[in-house]
Order: C-alpha cells, then sequence, then structure tokens
C-alpha cells in the first residue's frame, strides 16, 4: 500500500525509501478520470459533473455494463438552468393575480373565524401551493370542451380556501359565496370546508381530504381512462390526471402503495406533485432528515420520473458560482429541521449558520443584504422553475412523473405563522399581520378597511381579469367543474335473469353463484353488457367468477406476453388488451379506487360504466371503509358485493374471515342501498332494480349486497314478493293454519332456513304456527321508518305516515323473532316498529374456524336456538308455561352451560 506523503513522517527516519511501483492499469484508468473529474468540477461545476456522470452511467447500463441504479440524486433541482423552458407568461401579471388569490383565501378563512369562531380552515397550506395551483391554473390544466374531456385535477382538501378564491376571481363565485365558506347550512347555501361532490356536485369532481386516498385513487382513475380507452369507450386526446399532495400525506399507506402500478402501466397520464413544505399538522415531516431526498428515492425504485423543485432561480447564480461543491455540501448536509428554522428566522441567522458554517461560502453572499438571503425563493415559489417542471412532465413519455416541490409553509403569513410549527392551525390574524400581508403582496385595500378583511376582485374590464379569463379560455374553461352529461342507459327487465327467478330445480345453489350467473347474463346482454366492468382482488377463482375471464379477458395494457401456464384449460388466465374484468391483485383499496373510478365515469367521462366489485365481505367496510365513505361522497354508482359473508356461512376460516358486521358498517353510510338476499330471484329482483335507478332515473346511490357460499335449492319467485323484495321484508313461507301459538321468524341469508326448520320443529313440537318472513333489509325498513316517525313528529295534526315495516307487520299475530348471520343489532334496527317488541339472535363475538352447524350452535343462530328463542317470547308474553322452554332445551339437546363468544 502507498502511503500518503503527509503520513510519512509518521515512519522511522531510517527506513529505506522504496522506489514508486509501477502503475497496473486499473490504476492509470482511475488517474485518468480523476483528471476527467478533476477537469470538469472546476470547468463545469459540480451540478454538470454530476450530470454527466449520470449520462455516462446510462451508456455503460446500455452496453450492458452493470452499474448501480440511483435512487437519490444530489439536492438540487433536477432540470438544469440551461435546459429550463421559458417562462411563456407575463410573470409580472401572474404574480399579481396569484397575490389577489392568496389574500382572498386568507380573508375566507379569517372571516368565517372571526364571525363564529371555531369554524375552522386552513391559510397555510394554501399559502404554500399557490404557485403550484396558480402555473397550472395559467397555463395547463384543460378545462372540458365539446371534443376533450378535460384533465382531472386532484386538489390538496386543505387548499381549498384557494381554490375557491380563484373561482372567484374568475366570476365563478360571489363575494357572499365566500362570506359562507364552512356555512352550508347558511341561507341560500355556503361552501363547503373540502373538496366533497356530495355537498358541492357541480364544482368539485374528486374528494380528497382524508389524505391518502387522493393519490390512490388518481392513479387509478390514470389507469381507468386508459382502460375505457383500450375497450374504445373514449378516444381523442388524453386527458392528464393531476394530484396535489401534502408531503406529510405521503406517510399514508395508501398514498404510496400503488405507485408500481402506475410506472407498471406506463401512465404518463398521470402527474403528482408533492407539496413539500416540510411541515404537517404538528410539526416537521421529516425534523431529521430530507423529506423531498426520502421520496426520491422511493419514487425512482417504483419507477417515476422524479423533477426536484427545490431552489428558486435566486440560488442559480450562487450555485454556478460555488465551483467546489461546498454549496451543494452545505445544502446536503443541512437537514428539513434546519430548512424550517432559515424561513422563520431573518437573514443574518441564515448567514450565519447556514452559509457561515464555511468561509468559503461566506463570500458567495457576502453581495445580498440579510433581507435578500430571506428572500431567496424556493422552487415551489418560483412560476419559472415550476412551470419548467410541469412542461416536462407533461412532455415526459413512458413513465408518470412526481414533482417534488420545496415550500415554506404559510408563505407571506410572516410572523402569523410563516413556517411555524403552530402554521396548520393559523385562522386568525391581528391588523398588524394584515397590513403586513396587504404590503408583501400589494394588495389594494385601504387602512379603514383592512381590519375587516374584504375581499378584493379586480374589475370584470381590467387587465387582470381578462389576462385571466384569457388563459383559462385558452386551456378550454374553467376548472374544477362536475359535469354530467351521461345518456341513460337501456338496462334489461327482471325477465331477462328469467334462470335465476324459476329457482333451480332439485340443484343446489348459493347466493354467491346465482350471482355469478347473473352477472353472465349481464355481460351477454346486448345492450348494457360492454358497459360492465367486473372488479376482483384476487379471489375469481373463490367466487366462480373465473368462467369470466376466458369469455371477456382480464384488462391488461400489454396483453398477454406468455403462454399462460393454463392456456389449454377451458377457464385460462387470459390477459388482453381490451379486457373486461379489472384483475385487481391483492388490493381492496385499489380494487375500491377503481370502482370509484367506474362508478364515476357517467361525470369524468360522461358515460355510464357498471362497476360490479365482487370482494371477501371481511376485507371490505372493515378494511377499507373510508374508500366506501369516499364512493358515497363522490357520487359513485355501481354494486359493491360481498362474498363468502355471514360469520358461521364462512365457516372453517375462523376469526379473522367471518364477516358479521359489514351490514352495519354499510348502514353508516347514506346513500348505500344495502341487502342481504337469501334466494337468486331476490338478487335478480334487487339488481335489476339498482340498475333502473342508477342508471336509468339517475339516482346518486349505490349498492351493497351479501353473497353467501353455502348451497342450497333456490325455489321459484312467489307471486307478489318484489314490492317486499325491495323494501326489505316479506312473508315467504307461512306456518300451518289451526295452531293455538303463533310467531313470526325473520330470517335473512342462508340462515332464513334455519329459521324454516325452526318452523317446522315449532309446529310439530311445540304446537306453534310460525310465518317465516324473509328480511332483505333492515336498513332500509329503519330509514323509512325513521323518515314517517320524524314527520309524525313536525305535523302532529296530520294524519300520520305509517311506515313499510309498520304496514307490512300490521295485523300480524304471535311474537316476533329474527335470526342472522350478522350481528344482533343488525335486525335491532327495527325493533321500535315491531308490534310487541322483537326477540333478536346473530353472532355477535369474534369468530371461530369450524362446521356450519357447529357454528350456528355456538353463536345460537341454528334452528333449535330459533325454537326455543320462539318459546321463550311466547312465555314471556303469557302464553306459554316456562316449563316448556325447558323441556325443549333439553329435547333440542341445547346445553345451557355451553360456550358462548364472550362479549365485554
Ligand atoms: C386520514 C387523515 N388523517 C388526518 C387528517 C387531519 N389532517 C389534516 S391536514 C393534516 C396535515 C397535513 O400535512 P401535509 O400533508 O404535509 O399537508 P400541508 O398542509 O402541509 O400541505 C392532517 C394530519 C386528515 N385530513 N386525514
Ligand atoms: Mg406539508
Amino acid at each position: 500500500m502507498k502511503v500518503p506523503k503527509k503520513e510519512q513522517k509518521y515512519l522511522p527516519a531510517d527506513l529505506p525509501v522504496l522506489p514508486e511501483p509501477e502503475q497496473t492499469e486499473e490504476e492509470k484508468w482511475l488517474q485518468s478520470l480523476e483528471t476527467v473529474l478533476e477537469f470538469a468540477l472546476k470547468d463545469k461545476g459540480p451540478q454538470k459533473t454530476a450530470r454527466f456522470l449520470d449520462g455516462l452511467s446510462e451508456r455503460l447500463r446500455a452496453r450492458g455494463v452493470e452499474v448501480p441504479r440511483v435512487v437519490s440524486t444530489p439536492y438540487i433541482n433536477t432540470i438544469p438552468v440551461d435546459e429550463q423552458a421559458p417562462f411563456p407568461g407575463d410573470w409580472e401579471m401572474e404574480r399579481q393575480i396569484k397575490s389577489y388569490v392568496r389574500w382572498n383565501a386568507m380573508a375566507m378563512v379569517v372571516n368565517a373565524n372571526r364571525e363564529h369562531s371555531g369554524l375552522g380552515g386552513h391559510i397555510s397550506t394554501y399559502a404554500s401551493s399557490a404557485t403550484l395551483c396558480e402555473v397550472g391554473f395559467n397555463h395547463f390544466f384543460r378545462g372540458r370542451t365539446d371534443n376533450f374531456i378535460g384533465d382531472m385535477v386532484f386538489f390538496q382538501g386543505h387548499s381549498t380556501p384557494g381554490i375557491y378564491a380563484r373561482a372567484f376571481l374568475e366570476g365563478r363565485l360571489e363575494e357572499r359565496d365566500l362570506q359562507h365558506f364552512r356555512q352550508e347550512l347558511a341561507e341560500g347555501g355556503g361552501l363547503s370546508s373540502y373538496p366533497h361532490p356530495y355537498l358541492m356536485p357541480d364544482f368539485w369532481q374528486f374528494p380528497t381530504v382524508s389524505m391518502g386516498l387522493g393519490p390512490l385513487l388518481s392513479i387509478y382513475q390514470a389507469r381507468f381512462n386508459r382502460y375505457l380507452h383500450a375497450r374504445d369507450f373514449i378516444n381523442g386526446e388524453e386527458p392528464k390526471v393531476w394530484a396535489f399532495i401534502g408531503d406529510g400525506e405521503s406517510d399514508e399507506p395508501e398514498t404510496l402503495g400503488s405507485l408500481t402500478l402506475a410506472s407498471r402501466e406506463n401512465l404518463d397520464n398521470l402527474v403528482w406533485v408533492v407539496n413539500c413544505n416540510l411541515q404537517r399538522l404538528d410539526g416537521p415531516v421529516r425534523g431529521n432528515g430530507k423529506i423531498i431526498q426520502e421520496l426520491e428515492a422511493a419514487f425512482q425504485g417504483a419507477g417515476w420520473n422524479v423533477i426536484k423543485v427545490i431552489w428558486g432561480s435566486d440560488w442559480d447564480k450562487l450555485l454556478a458560482a460555488d465551483k467546489t461543491g461546498l454549496l451543494l455540501k452545505r445544502m446536503e448536509e443541512a437537514v428539513d429541521g434546519d430548512y424550517q428554522k432559515y424561513s422563520v428566522e431573518p437573514g443574518s441567522y441564515t448567514r450565519r449558520h447556514f452559509f457561515g458554517k464555511y468561509p468559503e461560502l461566506l463570500e458567495l453572499v457576502n453581495h445580498l443584504t440579510d433581507e435578500q438571503i430571506h428572500k431567496l425563493l424556493r422552487g415551489g415559489h418560483d412560476s419559472r422553475k415550476v412551470y419548467a417542471a410541469y412542461k416536462a412532465a407533461m412532455e415526459h413519455k413512458g413513465q408518470p412523473t412526481v414533482i417534488l416541490a420545496k415550500t415554506v409553509k404559510g408563505y407571506g403569513l410572516g410572523e402569523a405563522g410563516e413556517g411555524r410549527n403552530i402554521t396548520h392551525q393559523q385562522k386568525k390574524l391581528n391588523e398588524k399581520e394584515l397590513r403586513e400581508f396587504r404590503a408583501r403582496f400589494r394588495i389594494p385595500v385601504s387602512d379603514e378597511e383592512i381590519a375587516q378583511t374584504p375581499f378584493f376582485r379586480p374589475a370584470p374590464d381590467s387587465r387582470e381579469t381578462q389576462y385571466l379569463l384569457g388563459l383559462r379560455q385558452k386551456l378550454g374553461g374553467f376548472l374544477p367543474q362536475r359535469i354530467v352529461q351521461a345518456k341513460p342507459l337501456e338496462v334489461p327487465k327482471l325477465e331477462a335473469f328469467g334462470d335465476l327467478l324459476k329457482g333451480a330445480g332439485r340443484s343446489e345453489l348459493s347466493t354467491t353463484m346465482g350471482f355469478v350467473r347473473l352477472l353472465g347474463l349481464l355481460i351477454r346482454n346486448k345492450s348494457i353488457g360492454r358497459q360492465i366492468v367486473p372488479i376482483i382482488p384476487d379471489e375469481a377463482r373463490t367466487f366462480g367468477l373465473d368462467a369470466l375471464f376466458r369469455e371477456v379477458g382480464i384488462y391488461s395494457s400489454k396483453g398477454q406476453l406468455y403462454e399462460p401456464v393454463d392456456s389449454k384449460s377451458l377457464l385460462y388466465y387470459n390477459e388482453t388488451k381490451d379486457g373486461q374484468i379489472l384483475e385487481e391483485g391483492i388490493t381492496e383499496a385499489g380494487s375500491m379506487a377503481s370502482f370509484v373510478a367506474a362508478g364515476t365515469s357517467y361525470a369524468t367521462h360522461g358515460r355510464y360504466m357498471v362497476p360490479f366489485y365482487v370482494y371477501y365481505s371481511m376485507f371490505g367496510f372493515q378494511r377499507i371503509g373510508d374508500l366506501m365513505w369516499l364512493a358515497g361522497d363522490i357520487r359513485a354508482k355501481g354494486f359493491l358485493l360481498g362474498a363468502t359473508s355471514g360469520r358461521t356461512t364462512l365457516n372453517g376460516e375462523g376469526l379473522q374471515h367471518q364477516d358479521g358486521h359489514s351490514l352495519i358498517l354499510s348502514s353508516t353510510i347514506p346513500t348505500l342501498v344495502t341487502y342481504d338476499p337469501a334466494f337468486t330471484y331476490e338478487l335478480a329482483v334487487i339488481i335489476a332494480d339498482g340498475l333502473r335507478r342508477m342508471y336509468v332515473e339517475g339516482e346518486d346511490i349505490f349498492y351493497y349486497l351479501t353473497l353467501y357460499n353455502e348451497n342450497y335449492e333456490m325455489p321459484p319467485m312467489p307471486e307478489g314478493v318484489t314490492e317486499g323484495i325491495l323494501k326489505g321484508l316479506y312473508k315467504f313461507k307461512a306456518g300451518p293454519e289451526k295452531k293455538t301459538l303463533k310467531a313470526q321468524i325473520f330470517g335473512s341469508g342462508p340462515i332464513i332456513r334455519e329459521a324454516l326448520r325452526a318452523q317446522q320443529i315449532l309446529a310439530e313440537q311445540y304446537g306453534v304456527s310460525a310465518d317465516v318472513w324473509s328480511a332483505t333489509s333492515y336498513k332500509l325498513m329503519r330509514n323509512d321508518a325513521l323518515r314517517a316517525k320524524r314527520w309524525n313528529m313536525l305535523h302532529p295534526l296530520d294524519p300520520p305516515k305509517k311506515s313499510y315495516v309498520e304496514t307490512v307487520l300490521a295485523g300480524e299475530q304471535g311474537v316476533f323473532v329474527a335470526v342472522s348471520d350478522n350481528l344482533k343489532i343488525v335486525p335491532d334496527q327495527i325493533a321500535p316498529w315491531v308490534p310487541g317488541g322483537l326477540t333478536t339472535l346473530g353472532t355477535d363475538g369474534f369468530g371461530r374456524s369450524d362446521t356450519r352447524e357447529r357454528l350456528r350452535r355456538f353463536f345460537e343462530v341454528d334452528a333449535e336456538s330459533t325454537v326455543i328463542a320462539t318459546l321463550h317470547a311466547l312465555a314471556e308474553k303469557g302464553q306459554l308455561d316456562k316449563s316448556v322452554i325447558g323441556r325443549a332445551i333439553k329435547d333440542l339437546g341445547v346445553d345451557p352451560e355451553k360456550a358462548y363468544p364472550e362479549l365485554v
């Protein structure tokens, strides 16, 4: 080993000096590379040298040389200054317009909270993203025209004040609207707190405020746009999907969870802009590190095109003057916590602590005042840098693009919150702070008025308004805007499902199998077959949906590049470029995002699609309930099918799989029509009606149906039951006449068969005539009953309205018992309206793996338990001696001391 010269002094003085060994070939190469590097660094600077080396690596890779892939590049802008597209607009004008938007956005929140303390709202998020949004509005986001569907923009949920403020300048909203921010119940309505299509159906397209859902949806939206194109539903210019995301939001698993889908599918129609203001609600996102560098590595690794916009133009000269790479070294050293501090402290602090660490760096900024140092812009606040990044993203082919833009949270708020940890919650500015804001952004508001934070809008014929409208006109119109113009579908009548209505004769079927048949019929239907979008997260074989693989194909943008192992079999795994099935793999969240994209295509693409999302019911609401809630907000239409439902019907699988509560969770979503059908004809009636309501009548509702995997005989549809099926309850089989005691038993799903068995036992052994009812929807009955009750309360002198459940049960005799494979609270929903009260049997408690028979005894939802419950109800009414129950417990072999699920 050669000893470096300066260390030679530590060697003993009498050591003989050996001749320098000949350089090996490798050393010579390294030596010459060193020379190149030396030269490049001196002549071109560190930025260009790094890029040169990057290019070299690419070339080596292309020649088959293994070079490690870089997932992290230096902490500087990705686009070098000399490759930066020039800014095409009137920079000064745009800055002024942006300032007005800033002011109005701030004023909305301040005014709302001055009048009604506690209304909330956010100033600092939009303050950090104003440039990111405005550059998009002025130069990139294309509105809908007659021949272009319009770009789809997911705005950061908390930046709504800025989006409203811009719509105000555009003349789309009035001062009155802005005054009523977060006061939706004010006379004449108000503006919703966040993007909610449910609340502002003509304005907002995409709900984003539950963090992580917007980013996830945007990927699947971009993918669904491709799907529609591949299946020839749309053509023409492709819309871009833009998603604005918070850096704190990137911690949500939904945000980064599907990145590889976007790159795998080459979604160059997708652009994400991450507003890296380095802060979330409580404090820094990565105080001890760098969120931009961390995200860069994640996105690069996932195969995205990454554009970092870290430094504003002011820094270009400093970086160019930095021949040693010391500035870059300092930029790399400082952590986000430091950068946050620099945005809060005066320029003297940054001079001392950032530049001052190395004397040479201080020289770089000698010509700048402290004030100028403080104002050195971050990339995300520099329209020129942002424009260049957006343009590069628009032009990039083959990959989705993410723009990581560094900003300051609460930019422009000064001491009122700029860069401070409390800024996210800041809702009030005192007069001094307002004056500073006004001065900084040159807002023409007078001293007399300033305390009132009046909104400011330049006159319609002012240069500013004309400029702003001109740009929007050039880009096709306003945005966001939700436009619904889909033509109603021609949906099949109930008769089209003839097979399901006739019953299955002697052969046994589950409701899941019945549904698969029905879906097959729908897909083959001439008028709406092509619009059906089956969505499955890797469970098609479980549900018997694999039959569709061959028939309509699985969508794959690449087709099938391999010969599937099962190509010889009838049901082979058939991927095609125009496949109809969305086989999503094991991602319920992704599948639900596809459901939302398909279910809202009437509003995004002006055409109805009919998604059927079939999944393991346990992994529905419980796993991704927030996305289902969002489906209500966004007014998605379609059918959710929770298969393998029922805590005892799905036997064997145990605690984590057996669902007995999705019906309760679905009850929480106001626009979700929910059914728990027992027979295939019920399924047909419900789905036919759902198609009519959603796709002909245009109702903004969606459906949840449970499907079960227990096979049994499916009876033909009795006469006159359609209304009862749809309203939630009808008598399926009356009990024998001439019995002294009477009972009514409600059953749903496969558990209706336990009710039927109980009916028989009660008649044969205990002299009780029980009518058995199929309860298809407790949720709908409850809502109907609540409506009637409320109306009666508020109209005490009018003849009272009667709910469906009261009407249908009026005149029915005996005790009422309900048995379900779900929580007892499911049937309990209608208990207040059942004459004489309702005894409920259900499957409260954690599931177990065992046979159906044993599970039903354990949870006490089998026929024997139903008989005991019925006898008990009769005894409670004094119609039966309690000793009969005791006898029944013994005769039916029920152990009164048996184990039962623990409940707290
Ligand atoms: C799922 C979810 N959890 C929590 C919140 C509450 N919340 C609203 S904004 C916010 C911080 C956002 O930080 P960031 O994503 O960095 O956005 P910024 O405002 O800094 O741009 C939090 C925690 C939410 N809206 N959604
Ligand atoms: Mg943030």
